[in-house]
């Protein structure tokens, strides 16, 4: 091992940062975390996860036991940054780079020349560069006399999966733009520890720009099946038949329709390229709204089948933000439940996520709503609502009695 990857501090240890950390710390690699919340500390202290990924226990657990990862709401000095910290946008949509910047100020102090600062928290263009700024302003004996940095900046965005993250880390090729080219090569270095694919090298605005265009390309496809379920709705056409019978042309491949689109990154990173370039982004922009308006979509629907009922009982099949994972964040699934919960105060919402015990707490303290079982018969229900596709779902029959709304295609 280069002498250049043998310690790396992770800033923020959550969904990326954990696994970065921990999978570099199985290599040998002497990795500290650093968190903002202490729960997450003890708990990587203690050799568990946070959080459900599937691998990732057993990797913090023997990282932790073999003494290469700790963790502590401090940095310490290192050869090697990794900010992964989330990078959310502010109510206008532009993006929010505070926890960035926080991330940045924070690790100034312990760095030593020649070390390596990463971003790879999805960002805008640029934003690895401000990063930089925000660190040489804290720290301006970090510049030398010739006015160039005396430590290397680079971007390397993640682009791995949730629940293949482990596998994904490995397997995945990598996309690494350096401020400078050494930079790069430094960034290729220590990806090289654990990283199986491919090492792409570029400029640090090119990393990033990537990165958005990849969300935003599953986003636009995701749009376009989506509007083609509306008009196959209006036209009376099974949209599912449709896109199979699409796909069998050797150079059409179109996505799927359901709800919304919903997580932490398709449905946030577009805007990222829409505030960079609001005048020149409309194709990215709609394709954002007509993702958008699908849970609304979905609301009408509901309304329409219980139309003429004073207290009707709607099953709500699913919340999470995608098939077989217990992540609600950013759900489209969640945000119908709660917005039929507004519309029906009288109604009783059945909702039915077998991934998660409680319900989250915009449902738990309402009177309308409750969470049941899968094993419950819908046959009761005056509607049912299919939002996710969950394997468990799919051993459902078609409910009979009930009008069905469904989302994702299961009974047609
Ligand atoms: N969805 C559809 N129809 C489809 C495919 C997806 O409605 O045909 C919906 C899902 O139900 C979900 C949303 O889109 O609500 C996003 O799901 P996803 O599986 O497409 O993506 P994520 O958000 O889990 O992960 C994405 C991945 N990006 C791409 O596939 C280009 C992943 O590789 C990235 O690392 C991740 O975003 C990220 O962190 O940016």
């Amino acid at each position: 091992m280069s002498t250049n990857t043998s310690s790396v501090v992770v800033m923020g240890l959550g969904y990326i940062g954990l696994p970065t950390a921990a999978i570099l710390s199985s290599k040998g690699v002497h990795v500290h975390g650093v968190d903002v919340n202490q729960h997450v500390i003890d708990a990587v202290n203690a050799g568990t996860v946070p959080f459900v990924e599937p691998d990732l226990g057993e990797f913090v657990e023997q990282a932790v036991a073999a003494g290469t990862l700790t963790a502590s709401s401090e940095p310490i000095t290192a050869e090697n940054y990794v900010i992964a910290v989330p990078t959310p946008f502010h109510a206008d949509r532009t993006p929010d780079l505070s926890y960035i910047q926080a991330a940045a100020e924070k690790i100034a102090p312990t760095i030593e020349p020649g070390a390596l600062v990463i971003l790879e928290s999805t960002s805008p263009p640029h934003a690895t560069q401000k990063m930089a700024q925000w660190i040489l302003d804290a720290r301006p004996d970090l510049v030398g006399a010739d006015g160039a940095a005396l430590i290397h900046f680079a971007h390397c965005p993640e682009r791995v999966l949730p629940g293949r993250v482990m596998i994904e880390l490995v397997t995945n090729d990598r996309i690494v733009g350096g401020v400078t080219p050494e930079a790069a090569q430094r960034a290729k270095a220590l990806y090289e520890v654990f990283c199986e694919g491919e090492i792409l090298l570029t400029d640090d605005v090119t990393a990033e720009m990537a990165k958005l265009t990849e969300n935003s390309f599953r986003d636009v496809n995701i749009a376009f099946a989506n509007e083609l379920s509306v008009i196959c709705d209006n036209l009376g056409i099974d949209v599912w038949e449709l896109i199979e019978l699409a796909n069998h042309h050797p150079r059409v491949n179109i996505l799927q329709p359901g709800p919304g689109v919903g997580g932490h990154c398709i449905a946030v990173d577009p805007w990222f390229i829409v505030a960079a370039d609001p005048t020149s982004s409309n194709l990215i922009r709609t394709a954002r709204e007509v993702n958008d308006a699908k849970p609304g979509w979905v609301l009408d629907k509901v309304k329409k089948a219980v139309a003429d009922q004073t207290e009707p009982v709607i099953a709500l099949l699913g919340l999470a933000f995608k098939p077989d994972i217990d992540d609600l964040r950013e759900s489209p699934a969640r945000k119908i439940a709660a917005t039929i919960a507004d519309e029906f105060p009288h109604a009783k919402i059945r909702v039915i996520e077998p991934h998660v015990s409680e319900l989250p707490k915009e449902l738990a303290n309402r009177k309308n709503v409750e969470l049941a079982s899968v094993e419950d018969s819908l046959e009761n229900d005056d509607c049912v609502v299919l939002l996710v596709d969950h394997q468990v779902f799919k051993q459902m029959d078609l409910p009979q009695h009930p009008a069905v709304v469904d989302t994702r295609g299961m009974w047609r």
